[in-house]
């Protein structure tokens, strides 16, 4: 009998492992970490899931004629398994055949997704590398994290650091702010969860910490429960998709009061002349007034006013959730923050200005240098053709199609082949019935998944892949000073093989195994990854150790930086020595650029545009759906487990008064829908939702009745999201801007 434990991490946190002959049977977290012991402990359920796939698979149909397939019969027919080395000979022969016939841009290896933890064998940058070194494919741009900001924020800022990398630390705020005016709220089970796994869970210390030492926080969002229990808060529960409304009209109030900083906006910022005017209503004839706001947001008008207020004395920091732009127009709810924070005039000092994110990942504002955690080179694409991430369904439907997209055009390509490891479309996307029927146009899918997802189960060939526990990796967050050894835990389960592994033969069938592995095997990429974590190191005056001390003790904790981080800092000491990367140099309130785009409702300053669904034009017993982050799963990852509610029905947020109109109790079932079409739900009734509204986490495993095509029995609010960019300017995801109905399951019969 032998016992062991291990250091690793994951997305959902660092823990110790322990392995007994040879079998991983227990997780918990690091001491101190504060990552949740729910999500960490699920580790064994999640590696020995009866979900796992034990061998290579092939579609029936598709086996036996691989040309003459339907693509309708994808999630529905017999899945046939096949020895490796013809799975790999098939796979091998399908992107030769494609690529001959059709051209490189005809496979499809975007492959969005978060896949897991470990920087080496991260599977989409892997695929990546891989159909780089063997003859190119179609790329996906931007994510569906914040790729309205991804697209909006470089024109007013120069780049987007501002939701990507930099936040106004914790520090900062603990030691100076007097205000925190939080949109979208803090959500203390979005702190669960970080890119590439970190060592502190700590935002609700620090919260702790602000209040303490005398911050106020005003939660601004359709739902209570977005703050930590024990934080006092003011609430205002406006409604979805409605805050650039609101943000507007405390811009209007700071002008008309006289209390836009003009210093400020006359050194670092361009064209507020130009929006002070759209605020007074001279461009449109609308002033963007308190009771204007308040029929958009139905948040009383005294209210906003009163907020305005108390935004004109001491230290403010303004921040948003990536929740706001994931609406339709979502990119100006982004620039009117900016341009609220700029008329407040903190941005660059210490705990003022704006930050986005602090509601929204785990980390953000923790202070961490940058640079320490090594990512896996990628290899230049032969192609130069790629879509927006969120476009998908739109692009297998319409080959040839072009579309607008950040001041140029996306021409889609006629995608022939799929190829996805590392992501579930099947959760990600929007619209998720529609997405269905388009995924039957390729001739071929391929997926390398651990376990049966929705994706993997509308495969043609799918392709076991190991987790991370059993393989070697390194591990970390850009936002955490920890970098983490994961070692292998355990031997891989069944017939799986690591996707690089898979990647390394495929190249080798192909004639490019050099290019893509480079003559390096795992032991050899870790090292080669640990010497850039050393030369980053080094030229930040730091040591970092050897691998070998390092893979030993299991976790190199990097010094913290010597300043509180504070966003804009050096530009606002000096603007002409650390101009923004802007055409102008400075913030753009109003940009040339996005203007001379000519893209409808989009004026080239923060603008209030409704949206086509929302409660400003519902009927009478209509609900805005919000679909949010998922308190115990990471997407659809946990999905499959105890601790990720497999087998439960989704909950479904409704306000007592919304409940009761509709014959539901607390704990019934409900049926969502909308012409798009429905999903099964359990009601959890709570006066912490607005009137108006409905909630649900996303990341269920979408489950199709049988009988019924347009109906998800899991829960999956994707069964009725909408599918339709924020705009030609982004063209990100929308999955915020969603109306349903909601009525009582019916019984079966
Ligand atoms: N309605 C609605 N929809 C949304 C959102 C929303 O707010 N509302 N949010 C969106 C956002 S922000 C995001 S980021 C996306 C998330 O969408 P995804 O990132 O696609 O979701 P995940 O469930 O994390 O998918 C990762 C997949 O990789 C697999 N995987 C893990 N490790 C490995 C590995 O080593 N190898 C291989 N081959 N596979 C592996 C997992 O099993 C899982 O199926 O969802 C988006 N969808
Ligand atoms: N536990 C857990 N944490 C996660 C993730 C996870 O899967 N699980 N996913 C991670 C990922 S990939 C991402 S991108 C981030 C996403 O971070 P966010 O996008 O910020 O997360 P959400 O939970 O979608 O939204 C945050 C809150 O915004 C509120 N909200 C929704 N719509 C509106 C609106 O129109 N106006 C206002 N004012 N508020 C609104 C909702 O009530 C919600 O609780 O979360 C990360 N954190
Ligand atoms: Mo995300």
């Amino acid at each position: 009998m032998s016992a062991t434990t291990r250091t690793s991490v994951c997305h959902w946190g660092a823990f110790e492992a322990s392995i007994e002959d040879g079998r991983l049977t227990d997780a918990q977290p690091l001491p101190d970490s504060g990552a949740s012991a729910r999500m960490i402990a699920a580790w064994p359920d999640l590696v020995y899931s009866k979900t796992r796939i034990d061998q290579p698979y092939v579609r029936a149909s598709y086996l036996r004629d691989r040309e003459g397939a339907n693509g309708r019969g994808r999630g529905r027919e017999e899945m046939v398994p096949i020895a490796w080395d013809d799975a790999l000979a098939l796979v091998a022969d399908e992107l030769t055949r494609v690529r001959a016939r059709h051209g490189h841009d005809a496979v499809f290896g975007g492959s969005y997704g978060w896949s897991s933890a470990g920087r080496y064998h991260h599977a989409r940058g892997q695929l990546r590398r891989f159909l780089a070194a063997s003859g190119g494919f179609t790329n996906q741009v931007g994510n569906y994290s914040w790729g309205a900001a991804h697209a909006v924020l470089p024109h007013v800022l120069g780049d987007h650091d501002a939701v990507a990398s930099a936040a106004t630390s914790w520090d900062s705020i603990v030691e100076h702010t007097d205000l925190l005016v939080a949109f979208g709220g803090l959500n203390p089970k979005n702190w669960r969860v970080t890119s590439g796994g970190a060592g502190f869970h700590h935002m609700d210390r620090h919260v702790e910490r602000a209040q303490a030492r005398g911050t106020a926080f005003v939660v601004i969002s359709p739902m209570a429960d977005d703050k930590p229990e024990t934080l006092e808060a003011d609430w205002i529960a406006l409604r979805p998709n409605s805050d650039t409304a609101l943000m507007l009209a405390l811009c209007h109030e700071l002008l008309r009061r006289g209390r836009a900083d003009r210093d400020f906006l006359e050194r670092y910022c361009v064209g507020h002349e130009r929006f002070f005017a759209y605020l007074r209503g001279e461009t449109d004839g609308v002033a963007k007034t308190a009771a204007w706001a308040a029929a958009l947001c139905d948040v009383p008008a005294g209210q906003i006013e009163d907020l305005a207020a108390r935004m004109m004395t001491g230290r403010v920091m303004v921040t948003a959730t990536w929740s706001l732009q994931r609406a339709q127009h979502g990119e100006q709810s982004y620039w009117a923050l900016i341009a609220l924070a700029a008329m407040l005039g903190q941005i660059g000092q210490p705990g003022g200005g704006f930050t986005f994110g602090y509601g929204s990942l785990n980390a953000v504002g923790e202070g961490a240098r940058r640079g320490l955690v090594p990512s896996m080179e990628s290899l230049p694409n032969p192609s130069d053709s790629a879509v927006p991430v969120a476009r998908i369904a739109d692009m297998l439907e319409r080959p040839g199609a072009t579309i607008d997209f950040n001041g140029h055009r996306v021409t889609y390509p006629d995608t022939r082949l799929i190829y996805w490891a590392g992501g579930n479309p099947f959760h990600h996307a929007q619209d998720l019935f529609r997405l269905q029927s388009a995924w039957a146009r390729p001739e071929t899918v391929i997926v390398h998944e651990p376990w049966w997802t929705a994706t993997a189960k509308r495969a043609d060939i799918v392709l076991p892949a190991t987790t991370t526990a059993e393989r070697n990796d390194i591990g970390g967050s850009s936002r955490d000073p920890h970098v983490f050894a994961m070692p292998q835990l355990i031997a891989p389960l069944a017939g799986a093989r690591d996707d690089v592994a898979i990647f390394a033969e495929l190249a080798e069938r192909l004639g490019c195994a050099k290019e893509f592995t480079e003559g390096l095997d795992e032991a050899g990429w870790l090292r080669r990854l640990w010497r850039k974590t050393e030369t980053a190191a080094h030229a930040q005056g730091l040591a970092a150790p050897d691998f070998e001390t390092f893979w030993q003790e299991g976790v190199w904790q990097v010094p913290p930086p010597e300043r509180p981080e504070v966003y804009l800092e050096d530009f606002r000491a000096a603007p002409e020595q650390a101009p923004l990367k802007t055409p102008s140099g400075r913030i753009e309130i109003v940009s040339e650029r996005v203007q001379s785009f000519g893209y409808a409702g989009l004026p080239g300053h923060p603008a209030w545009v409704a949206p086509d669904e929302w409660l400003g034009t519902a009927e009478a017993e209509e609900l805005h759906l919000l679909s949010r982050q998922p308190a115990f799963r990471l997407h659809s990852q946990l999905g499959q487990t105890a601790a990720g509610g497999a087998g439960e029905p989704e909950d479904l947020w409704l306000n007592p008064a919304d409940a009761r109109a509709r014959n539901l109790g607390d704990g019934s079932l409900a049926l969502v829908e909308n012409a798009r079409g429905a999903c099964r739900a359990r009601v959890k009734v709570s006066d912490l939702c607005r009137r108006g509204v409905a909630a649900m986490a996303t990341g269920t495993w979408f489950e199709p009745d049988a009988a019924d095509n347009r109906l998800d029995l899991s829960g999956n609010p994707n069964a009725v999201t909408r599918d339709v960019a924020t705009s030609a300017l982004g063209q990100a995801c929308t999955a915020m801007t969603c109306l349903v109905r909601v009525r009582p399951y019916p019984d079966p019969e």
